[in-house]
């Protein structure tokens, strides 16, 4: 195995689905966390002046989905064919327009205090009608497979995983009734989170405010 170096924020934010990868996989890396404070002295040695970034043996990979899809690939996380990798990058593809989109792109800075507003109203005013476009397409897909709580096949990918993290935040930072009108979305957070590894994981894990 290479040697993993992980970048992000302490926090959640899109970083923790890399995170749960690893721990998925139960592989070693290193979690290289820092503050706000420090960021100025890291963002330059980023490819594109943004995290999540991941370091294999010294080589820098951007962007949430390139490094989640080679870490599917990497451990065994991936379609097992060109077509199943295509439709895994389409959800894939429909998870990463819901976290940047107007609302719940914007959610982890208003919950930082980096954007000043009631973090209950603007969940309510800006994320809810996020939610409410993208999670029946997840929910689609999810029955399309046959209600096994996964997106594709009997075995979970990354996209399940990145699927999982990202609408658990909504739950979790938001309103714990969010996902209420969306049940096969909970049983593919209540399957990943429940994966032992991934258990054990988020057992331990620091709450941290986005
Ligand atoms: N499309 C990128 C977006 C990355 C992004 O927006 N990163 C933010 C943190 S979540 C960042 O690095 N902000 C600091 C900055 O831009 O200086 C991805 O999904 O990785």
């Amino acid at each position: 195995m290479p040697h993993f170096k992980f970048y992000y924020f302490d926090v959640r934010g899109r970083g923790e689905v890399i995170r749960l990868l690893f721990h998925l996989a139960d592989e070693k890396f290193e979690d290289e966390r820092f503050g706000m404070e420090q960021w100025a002295s890291y963002k330059p040695e980023m490819p594109l002046g943004q995290v999540p970034v991941l370091e294999v043996d010294g080589v820098k990979i951007s962007q949430t989905t390139a490094i989640a899809r080679y870490l599917g690939h990497q451990f065994h996380r991936a379609g097992t064919n060109a077509v199943d990798c295509a439709r895994l990058d389409m959800i894939a593809e429909v998870i990463q327009e819901f976290m940047s989109s107007e609302g719940m792109g914007k959610f982890s800075r208003v919950l930082l205090g980096m954007i000043q507003a009631n973090k209950e109203q603007f969940f309510k005013e800006m994320v809810l009608p996020d939610i409410e476009k993208y999670a029946p397409l997840i929910e689609k897909f999810l029955l399309e497979n046959g209600n096994n709580g996964l997106l594709l096949g009997d075995r979970e990918t990354w996209v399940d995983v990145f699927a999982a993290e990202s609408f658990s935040k909504v739950i979790d930072y938001g309103s714990p009734d969010a996902l209420d009108a969306y049940p096969h979305i909970l049983a593919l957070i209540n399957r990943i989170f429940n994966h032992p590894n991934i258990k054990k994981y988020v057992a331990g894990r620091k709450s941290t405010p986005a």
